[in-house]
């Protein structure tokens, strides 16, 4: 038996398309759209930033799961507020960027509003960069209202990436998510808000397709109303030509003030979430790590190093973009230098389970049962985070038959009471709510209180395997179990197979 294990790097689910390995079938052009896109590939956000510019604080529509008063949460985490930014000063902050993170290959606008509803501000960032920094690659979100009046225009600067959050394809379901639309200067409410923008969503998509532009489709997972339709959403847009599908959690909460958060509408459990990943992935590749990015967020997925380039501190800077250009470039080269020497198949990425089979004189008649394992890192395909700074965990399923990254859990996606107010949940408590299903945290280091609790949670904590590439440490642990006699048959506990 062999336990096959993914080289670093790379996202060995059947349902995540985006993996290195995964491209491999697409035309090169394509290929070369995504290989650098920290959202489009999985592979590369280990190793490629991303920033957003909040120029367009308007909307054009009102969703369930929205208050104005902060982001559009059509990808971003609600709670949260940008810097308003006017497209000359976007431009000054993305060049700023870009000369001191040169591994940040895209700029994303996604809100505070929805950027095509602020056409002037989008376009003429989206203007000017192409133009001034070349090498970036653009991106920009939206409810997708006014996207097929816009799609000429977008391609025009050489925008290659667009994402449309798509709840529904049925305006019955779309009438429960949105109460209105704003559209040919008339408010439009109810079932026929959502069949005109269904319709729009759809148009878009399409139009965008026809010009090779690579779309992704958002869905806001919303347990009692989407939840039963979002596998049929997956069906009509990749039907379409959509080339990924992020179906993200509800996150809905009193305090911050939206409609589904008053009225007590839950969010979904992490199981729920990679069950529904789970049953669309037959159908396209799936996004799994998308981290709910600010509209104003800078680095790494999950970072946030928006407080490093405020106006304030780049509002003087000389920046020779020229220079920063050819260090971008050097920069970027050694880091795909280094993801094809990890990417070449070596005999350490397949972890032989020979040993197991001597010390078991008999096959087992029921296979063993998966487990789920939390990894604190900061990227870059190995176990280097202190547990207790992770704010995010990758999830990996093992089996027999190998690792799988199946999502990311992130531990303050939910506003938990404020600190004065007596209601706060620790940072700890939190973790571990957010590790729900998993049997073990793999990370660099961890104290001797969160071990305590951790396991008193019946979460195994494990700082044995600091600085290894992830998917053979979590392979090894595995191995470890089942040697152990800790893996009782498959059919004892279906019901961990899901995170
Ligand atoms: Fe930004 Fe979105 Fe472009 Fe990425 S984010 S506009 S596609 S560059 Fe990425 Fe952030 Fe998830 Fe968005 S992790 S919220 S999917
Ligand atoms: Fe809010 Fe975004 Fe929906 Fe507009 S599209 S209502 S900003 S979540």
């Amino acid at each position: 038996m062999e336990l096959k294990v993914q080289t670093q790097g790379g996202c060995a689910s059947s349902g995540c398309g985006s993996s290195a390995d995964r491209l491999a079938h697409l035309p090169e052009a394509i290929r070369a759209k995504v290989n650098n896109h920290p959202c489009f590939s999985e592979d590369a956000h280990h190793h490629y930033a991303r920033m957003h510019v909040a120029v367009a604080p308007a909307c054009n529509i009102q969703c369930h799961y929205c208050n104005r008063k902060y982001d559009c949460a059509n990808e971003s985490r609600p709670g949260v507020v940008s810097e308003l930014l006017m497209p000359d000063q976007a431009v000054k902050k993305v060049l700023a960027v870009a000369a001191a993170i040169p591994q940040m290959t895209v700029l994303g606008i996604a809100g505070p509003g929805d950027p095509l509803a602020n056409p002037e501000r989008t376009l003429e960032t989206f203007r000017q960069l192409a133009e001034k920094a070349p090498d970036i690659r653009l991106c920009v979100s939206t409810n997708g209202l006014a996207l097929p009046d816009l799609v000429d225009e977008l391609c025009q600067y050489n925008i290659e990436h667009v994402t449309i959050t798509i709840n529904c394809v049925d305006p019955d379901v779309g009438a429960k998510i949105y109460p209105w639309i704003f559209w040919n200067n008339r408010r439009i409410k109810g079932r026929k808000a959502a069949e005109i923008l269904i319709q729009r969503q759809q148009e878009g998509l399409e139009k965008l397709v026809a010009r090779g532009v690579l779309v992704k489709v958002n869905s806001v997972l919303i347990p009692g109303v989407n939840d039963a339709h979002l596998q049929e959403v997956s069906r009509v847009v990749k039907a379409k030509g959509a080339f990924l599908h992020n179906v993200m959690p509800l996150i809905a909460e009193p305090e911050h003030g939206t409609f589904y958060g008053l009225m007590g509408q839950r969010s979904p459990t992490s199981a729920e979430l990679t069950a529904l990943q789970d049953a669309c992935a037959g159908d396209m590749a799936m996004m799994r790590h998308c981290r709910q990015c600010r509209a104003d967020a800078v680095g790494m997925l999950g970072e946030d190093r928006g407080q490093e380039f405020t106006l304030d501190k780049i509002e003087h800077l000389e920046i020779d973009y020229a220079a920063a250009m050819q260090k971008r470039a050097e920069v970027q080269a050694e880091i795909e230098a280094r993801r094809a020497a990890q990417h070449q198949p070596t005999k350490a990425a397949f972890v032989s389970l020979a040993s197991i089979e001597r010390v078991r004189p008999q096959p087992k008649p029921a296979e063993p049962r998966p487990v789920l394992m939390a990894v604190a890192t900061t990227g870059g395909g190995v176990i280097d985070q202190h547990f207790g700074h992770a704010r995010a965990f990758r999830v990996y399923a093992a089996s027999v038959q190998d690792v799988r990254f199946i999502g990311t859990r992130q531990v303050d996606l939910y506003c938990t009471g404020s600190d004065t107010c007596g209601e706060a949940e620790t940072r700890l408590e939190q973790t571990i709510r957010a590790l729900d299903g998993c049997e073990a945290v793999l990370c660099a280091r961890i104290g001797y209180e969160p071990w305590g609790k951790l396991e008193a949670a019946g979460i195994t904590p494990n700082g044995e395997h600091a600085l290894e590439p992830i998917e053979e440490a979590v392979a090894a642990v595995y191995r470890e179990w089942l040697d152990a006699g800790r893996l009782e048959s498959i059919t004892a506990e279906p019901e961990r197979l899901s995170a």
